[in-house]
């Protein structure tokens, strides 16, 4: 029972009268197959009766309130992270990661096209020198928090970008990206999820296409020579810990609350490369990865060094296993896998079966000394309904499954699955909630945590459709949120988003406590330092043009509503740095930098120092001027950079 029902004093349905009207909407939902309906009724009816005579959750944050939840978004093919408040579903803030941000310079500013290009491969450094050193494009599917003991502990944000074989890490103090590294010998990096104990620790991410090692286009024909990567980054200082070759592609992954094992699904355990051989085979499995074993490996040498990082075989051997990983054969197709706040179950998605496997962590130990067979570790296997991909807990051992094809919810027992694997005559399915529509990940309040509070739960749909007024053939997601507070979830708000959140994190308030101002000495602009170090003035205080050959670095502050300089003059053809820190100590007081016809622009915070380098081709007078507005004065904080033309 949550705590609002329990202040509300209301009683709750008994589960016995729940579980009966359960069992004939969940065959009900079988039956049908696909786009039903079933309980829309229930949901309407619960809307109109109103959530006081519930006893649900109040989901209304008036103005001025604050939510109680912090929601870490991802934004697909976006390219950035958005944090959103929970239970007003409002949107505050987006982080640009790996797109470029015309707010805030990200991907323009020094700053950022260093922490977007230092850790690239030589490679890809190579391929991008004529295309603006960066990519310009990112794919971020999967935010998710460091851990320290097995919940969230509010460092840092990591992320990964499918479409470039990237990962991020966003500092949770001032919520910026402050590292990106590319994984070498890996072809897209797609499940990425954390080491939950002691701490993180490792940052576990799949590859999920397969390429030649190196990808130099020697064997680029011969499928064969093809070869899937799992990697472990170590999340505090965002470089590879160690790889290890598998058998197969990798999903998704999750990690237990021991410390012990990570574990990743496999939908193309047929190596096949186009969609029929992927999809061939009754059976795919789950890799599990045993990490004790891997380190002791890695720190005797028995690793190779590939692309400059430790790298082990972890494929099976004329039918035998590696000491490093184990194979579980599962129904075909397995996408999502998700670790229940127990410790103890890990649950994975069937996608093309309607069903999910559940395993027993504790059985890991015996299956890798070889103790029981792989389908050992299995202890239930309940059949759901169509297109399982994701699953969360609410911690009171309930698991809500999204239904792919039947645009449902379905709330299932994992005790009542267990039991009917034994072969009790039980149904486990409590509840399906229709969502609209064709839910992907879900997730519920701390649910991926040992502290999952049951509160909430967001279903992050692909297909809105008549959900909202027009907007013309692309039309945004749809995210629900779902009151699961009491012993039956209620549909209680809708929620456009643009592309296309994949997952998210919910994380209460109480974990995540930024800064209001930087702080003079922050990292992120330490090259600035160091050059007005070098060129012998204080980012503070001065209003200098210091030339150095054709290069011309002009250091500048401001306070609203003005920068310390009115104009400076550059010659034609120089490469000119323009240094800008805003000396403002005020609580969201942020300037900007923006140089008319020269397409500059950047963000700096109360305190921070940003700085932008260009060419200074354009002869002329080209306004600057601050882009956030400031002060009532804001349209007047301008000054002119003069280029002299070159004779
Ligand atoms: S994946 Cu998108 S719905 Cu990238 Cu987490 Cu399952
Ligand atoms: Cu400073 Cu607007």
């Amino acid at each position: 029972m949550s705590e609002d029902n329990k202040k509300s004093g209301l009683p709750v349905p008994g589960r016995r009268a729940l579980l009966g009207g359960a069992a004939i909407a969940g065959a009900a939902g079988l039956a049908a197959g696909t786009f039903g309906r079933h309980d829309g009724g229930l949901v309407s009816s619960a809307h109109a009766q109103g959530r006081a005579a519930r006893g649900g959750n109040d989901h209304h944050v008036g103005p001025g309130d604050l939510d109680e939840y912090y929601v870490f978004f991802s934004s697909g093919q976006s390219g950035e992270l958005r944090i959103m408040g929970l239970p007003s579903m409002r949107e505050i803030m987006r982080v640009p990661v790996f797109n470029r941000c015309s707010a805030t310079g990200w991907g323009q500013t020094n700053e950022s096209l260093k922490i977007l290009t230092d850790g690239l491969t030589p490679e890809t450094r190579k391929y991008l020198a004529n295309r603006g050193g960066t990519y310009f494009n990112g794919d971020l599917h999967h935010p998710h928090m460091s851990f320290t003991d097995g919940t969230y502990d509010g460092r840092y944000l990591f992320m990964n970008d499918k479409a470039n074989t990237r990962v991020a890490r966003v500092r949770c103090d001032v919520m910026k990206c402050d590292k990106i590294i590319e994984l070498p010998n890996q072809h897209t990096v797609h499940g990425l999820r954390v080491q939950k104990y002691p701490r993180t620790g490792y940052v576990f991410c799949n590859g999920e296409d397969s390429v030649p090692i190196p990808n130099d286009g020697k064997t680029a024909a011969d499928i064969k020579t093809y070869q899937c990567v799992f990697t472990a980054l170590d999340g505090d200082t965002m470089t590879v810990a160690w790889q290890i070759l598998v058998d197969g592609n990798l999903d998704n992954v999750d990690a237990d609350y021991q410390g012990k094992y990570a574990f990743s699904t496999c939908y193309n355990s047929e190596e096949g490369v186009t969609l029929g051989e992927m999809t061939s085979a009754e059976q795919d499995w789950i890799v599990i990865f045993n990490l004790k074993r891997i380190e002791e490996a890695v720190k005797a040498g028995k690793a190779q060094t590939i692309g400059g990082v430790p790298v082990l075989d972890g494929r099976k051997k004329d039918g035998k296993d590696s000491p490093f990983t184990r194979y579980v054969p599962v129904p075909n197709s397995p996408h999502g896998i998700n670790t229940a706040p127990d410790g103890i179950h890990v649950v994975v998605n069937g996608k093309l079966s309607p069903t999910v496997t559940v395993f027993d962590v504790r059985r890991f130990d015996d299956l890798f000394d070889d103790r029981i067979k792989p389908r050992d570790t299995v202890v239930a296997e309940p059949e759901l309904g169509l297109g399982p991909l994701h699953t969360a807990f609410d911690g009171r051992g309930n698991a809500y499954t999204t239904l792919f094809i039947d645009s449902q919810i379905c709330k299932w027992s994992i005790a009542k699955a267990l039991e009917k694997f034994q072969g009790k005559d039980v149904d486990p399915i409590i509840q399906k909630l229709d969502v609209h529509y064709q839910p992907g990940h879900n997730h519920s309040s701390m649910g991926q945590t040992r502290n999952a509070d049951g509160k909430w739960l967001l279903s992050l749909n692909k297909f809105s459709k008549d959900r909202f007024l027009n907007v013309g053939p692309l039309k945004p997601e749809c995210d629900q949120l779902i009151d699961i507070s009491g012993d039956r979830m209620r549909l209680v708000h809708d929620s456009p988003t643009f592309a296309e959140p994949h997952d998210a994190t919910i994380i209460h308030r109480s974990v995540v406590n930024p800064v209001n101002v930087w702080s003079r000495d922050d990292p992120m602009w330490a090259d600035a330092r160091k050059q007005a170090a070098a060129d012998g003035v204080d980012l503070d205080s001065a209003s200098e043009v210091i030339r150095d050959g054709n290069k011309v670095r002009v250091y500048m502050f401001s306070v609203a509503p003005t920068f310390s300089m009115t104009d400076f003059t550059v010659k034609q053809g120089d490469e000119v740095t323009v240094y800008v820190t805003n000396r403002d100590m005020v609580e969201d007081l942020t300037h900007g930098f923006t140089i008319v016809n020269y397409g500059i622009a950047m963000e700096v915070g109360p305190q921070a120092t940003a700085s932008v380098t260009f060419k200074a081709d354009r002869p002329g007078v080209y306004w600057y001027y601050c882009q956030w507005f400031c002060h009532a004065l804001h349209m007047e904080m301008k000054g002119r950079m003069i280029v002299e033309p070159r004779a």
